[in-house]
């Protein structure tokens, strides 16, 4: 029988268009060779046209469905994404308190780029108090950090002290994710973490990518960081690969729809098949010879 691979949690909003949320969350976990297993938190109504309506999934189905995963497979990681309201974050702190799974990444969705709420006030109040302490990776974007913490977070100096900020709330490791830095050309991301000689940072650069299919980068790099984790990747190196998975799923992707595409999730499927085409062509040559 064939070894079971890392299996990672997903606990996230449903996407109809597949770009973000749960949907695009599966397609991340197996592009890394991981099963995934899901908790939907909310439905959306929405396209690459934006996000129409929201409605949070009852809190009693959530506790149950996390209950009765964690009881029967083995869970290496956890990815947290949109979860719509205070109760389900509730649910959600209650499950990862009692269950104490290891490598919880925990993105904290409170805004689609379309501007509809996708966590409400008493929500994010406590995301802070009670989900910050219990993961082990948060990964804010740059209006996220400053919803998070209350300051201005525009340049690499603020993300510092943006990232202390949430250290000091409970945050043991931050990646604040600066792809949306002020006019700059380039895509700077801050991993401020905790080791035996206290917090270390390192910054990542890259050439800004100009793109109109970049619905879902942010699921799925936090879903790609769960995934390296469950591996037993370092963090500086999860967060590297994570980065590097998601450009090339921005430079793959193909159009779709009226606004904002997604990205390729799935684009090494293209590469292997192309790959194992050219190996069987050369083959078949080869037998013809
Ligand atoms: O990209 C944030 C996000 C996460 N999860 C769901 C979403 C969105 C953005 O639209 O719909 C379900």
């Amino acid at each position: 029988m064939a070894a079971t691979p890392p299996v990672v949690l997903t606990i996230a909003g449903f996407d109809p268009s597949s770009g973000a949320g749960i949907t695009a969350d599966i397609k991340t976990i197996a592009a890394h060779e991981c099963y995934g297993v899901s908790c939907i938190t909310a439905l959306t109504v929405q396209s690459t046209q934006g996000v129409r309506r929201v409605e949070g999934a009852d809190p009693s189905i959530i506790a149950e469905t996390l209950q009765e995963l964690a009881a029967d497979v083995a869970i290496a990681a956890v990815h947290i994404g949109m979860l719509g309201n205070g109760q389900v974050v509730e649910v959600v702190a209650d499950f990862l308190s009692q269950a104490r799974l290891p490598n919880v990444v925990l993105d904290p969705v409170l805004k689609s780029s379309s501007g509809a709420d996708l966590l409400d006030a008493a929500g994010t109040r406590l995301l802070i108090e009670r989900l910050l302490p219990l993961a082990e990776l948060t990964t804010p974007n740059l209006d996220e950090a400053r919803l998070l913490t209350g300051m201005a977070v525009t340049n690499l100096d603020q993300m510092r002290k943006a990232a202390a900020r949430l250290h000091s709330l409970g945050a043991a490791n931050v990646v604040v994710t600066g792809g949306h830095l002020d006019k700059g050309e380039k895509a700077i991301d801050l991993l401020s973490f905790t080791t035996g000689r206290g917090i270390e940072e390192e910054v990542f650069k890259a050439d800004r990518q100009r793109s109109n299919s970049t619905h879902g980068t942010g699921c799925a790099f936090s879903t790609a960081l769960a995934c390296h984790l469950a591996h037993g990747r370092g963090l500086p190196e999860a967060v590297l690969l994570s980065k590097v998975y998601v450009s090339a799923a921005i430079a793959n992707a193909h159009p779709l729809g009226r606004g904002v595409g997604p990205v390729h999730h799935l684009y090494r499927m293209g590469q292997q098949r192309r790959a194992s085409t050219v190996v069987s062509d050369a083959e078949h040559a080869h037998s013809r010879n």
